[in-house]
């Protein structure tokens, strides 16, 4: 039996899965150096919003599985953060405002006309795995977000220059995500890091995050085969 990894030792292996992070994905790689036409732009931006209203569907699963309230008190801030709250419009909307700044009609975003059946298929496991998944799996699964960041910042240095004829505030969400992405990480990782205490169920855990980063390589996968 092998012994369990050090904290430390834990999440190093978790980020070392970065190496299959949607952001080295030849699409993204290609959408990020200004080689994307702006119908592949669009399709990626009306395929993307497919993931983005399930995921608080897939928050308000690990929800109901989670019975413990502390957790519930700071997960309960990523639904509010998609769906918004008050006067807060929250980031559904905000990719909704992203798809009308890339000329897509409101109607046309939110008629899912364009996704692509690969990325339903891998939007719909990533929700039904957290469905049925222990919750602190669920959690573990979150952990793609650790790479994040990094994506977002491609994205607000690149897009100006290379889509020039995208309206600039419609780059807003990637812009607000990257506090939230940072702050989710912190939750994500705490779970984790104390979840998952033998080797073997570190192992899992590496096996979930592979799980997660492969539905986002495959998201893109399905896009590039639909606007080629
Ligand atoms: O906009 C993204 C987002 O809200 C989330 C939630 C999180 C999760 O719970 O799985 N993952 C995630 C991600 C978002 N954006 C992706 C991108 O490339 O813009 C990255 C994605 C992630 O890394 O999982």
């Amino acid at each position: 039996m092998s012994r369990a990894w050090t904290p430390v030792e834990f999440e190093t292996k978790l980020r070392a899965l970065e190496v299959h992070y949607h952001i080295h994905h030849p699409f993204n790689i290609r959408m990020n150096s200004g080689g994307c036409t702006p119908e592949q732009i669009r399709g990626w931006v009306a395929n993307r919003f497919y993931y983005q209203i399930n995921i608080p569907l897939k928050d308000a699963a690990i929800l109901s599985n989670c019975d413990d309230r502390e957790t519930r008190r700071r997960w309960v801030l990523r639904l509010l953060d998609h769906d918004g709250w008050q006067d807060n419009p929250g980031g559904i909307e905000a990719w909704s405002r992203l798809g009308e700044a890339t000329g897509l009609s409101r109607d046309e975003i939110w008629s899912l006309e364009h996704v692509a059946p690969g990325v339903r298929f891998a939007v719909d496991a990533y929700v039904n795995f957290a469905r049925r998944a222990p919750w602190q799996e669920a959690v573990c699964s979150s952990l793609t977000e650790m790479f994040a960041p990094q994506i977002h910042k491609d994205r607000l240095t690149t897009w100006p220059d290379h889509y020039n004829w995208i309206e600039p505030e419609g780059l807003h969400y990637f812009r607000s995500r990257i506090p939230l992405a940072e702050r989710d990480v912190e939750h994500g990782l705490e779970v984790t890091l104390t979840h998952f205490k033998t080797r073997d169920e570190q192992e899992r855990a590496l096996q979930i995050l592979r799980f997660k980063l492969d539905i986002l390589w495959s998201m893109l996968d399905a896009i590039e085969r639909k606007f080629p």
